[in-house]
């Protein structure tokens, strides 16, 4: 039997915090359940299995076991929690679901692992997750009403949004996450870039874009992590991560559901700015489960001086041989 909504006595300061908030009891408690979810997800990541489960996911990437044990661990809270009628996860080919009424219910959208290659090699990895009231996943990342990441680095923390600002709790030594920073806000202009992709990939606008950085004395920080690395920019409150499009690959590498509307969410609540390079990530209609786009993501300045850098290379007239982005 689930729990009836609000009733636990699991995470009591982070849901003190989301009762100051205007949101429905079932809203409460589902962002209570995914942060009691990462406690056995980062037990897993800390002590379980690092062989590959042998199976492969809807891209046709090989699952490593971490992966498949988060991934069912966050869906298993999902349906347990009594408040979810439609979940899709990055490792799931197809939209579970869990309850058929939209009534008062949420769908959620999550990637249970990002970064799981960063696992056995003890790097930061993160469970990111999106929530929309209803039960269409398929709507602009703008709808969504909540957005969350579990950051699992040195320390545990969690960073979500119910669009009234962005804030950090940090997990304690009796596993429950405790208030850290309230209300972050991202600087204007920053000087520290996060850029993912091969470089000798990327089209003429990004290559000067990046050389325009390094002229200005940016600091390259990139773990490869998209968890930590959105993380960093936000907490320092300056700076971008960027993944563009690359050649051969014109939709970059990241998903839309998954990954970067959870994340553009976040950082627009937090004064920041996430573009494709030429609209808001958040006003991408998507199509389809693993849609994907390029994401220039962090101060608006810098968002802004990346979209130029592209408008500009566009408008360029093409040097025989170059790569056109499709
Ligand atoms: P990973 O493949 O290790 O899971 O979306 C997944 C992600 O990592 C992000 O965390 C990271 O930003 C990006 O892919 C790194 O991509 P590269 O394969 O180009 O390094």
């Amino acid at each position: 039997m689930p729990a009836a909504p609000g009733t636990s006595k699991f995470q009591i300061e982070l849901r003190r915090h989301l009762r100051g908030q205007s949101i429905s009891d079932n809203l409460v408690h589902l962002i209570c359940e995914i942060a009691e979810a990462s406690k056995y997800v980062i037990n897993a990541v800390r002590t379980g299995d690092l062989g590959v489960a042998g199976t492969s996911n809807l891209y046709g990437e090989e699952q490593l076991a971490l992966d498949v044990l988060s991934d069912r661990i966050m869906r298993k809270r999902l349906i347990h929690s009594g408040v979810v009628c439609n979940i899709a996860s990055e490792e799931m080919d197809e939209i579970y679901q869990a309850q058929a009424s939209a009534d008062g219910l949420y769908s959620v959208a999550y990637d249970p692992l990002d970064g799981s290659s960063l696992v056995d090699v003890n790097l930061a990895v993160g469970t990111i997750v999106s929530i929309y009231e209803g039960c269409d996943l398929l709507q602009p990342g703008r709808n969504q009403v909540a957005a969350m990441y579990i950051l699992y680095g040195p320390r545990v923390s969690l960073v979500y949004t119910v669009g009234d600002g962005v804030h950090e709790f940090t997990m304690n030594n009796l596993m429950e996450f405790t208030l850290t920073r309230e209300n972050i806000r991202m600087q204007e202009e920053g000087n520290i870039y996060a850029p993912g992709g091969l470089r000798n990939k990327y089209n003429d606008g990004d290559e000067k874009f990046i050389r325009h950085l390094e002229a200005k004395g940016c600091k390259l920080r990139y773990s490869g992590g998209f968890v930590p690395d959105i993380n960093q920019v936000l907490m320092k409150g300056k700076g971008l991560f960027m993944y563009p499009a690359l050649k051969g690959s014109p939709n970059g590498k990241l998903r839309v559901l998954f990954e970067l509307n959870p994340m553009a969410f976040i950082i627009e609540h937090a004064g920041g700015a996430a573009s494709n390079g030429h609209i808001p990530i958040l006003d991408i209609v998507p199509e389809s489960l693993d849609q994907r786009a390029p994401i220039y993501i962090g101060c608006k300045a810098d968002v802004k001086a990346a979209t130029d850098f592209l408008a500009e290379s566009a408008q360029a007239p093409v040097a025989a041989g170059s790569f056109v982005n499709g």
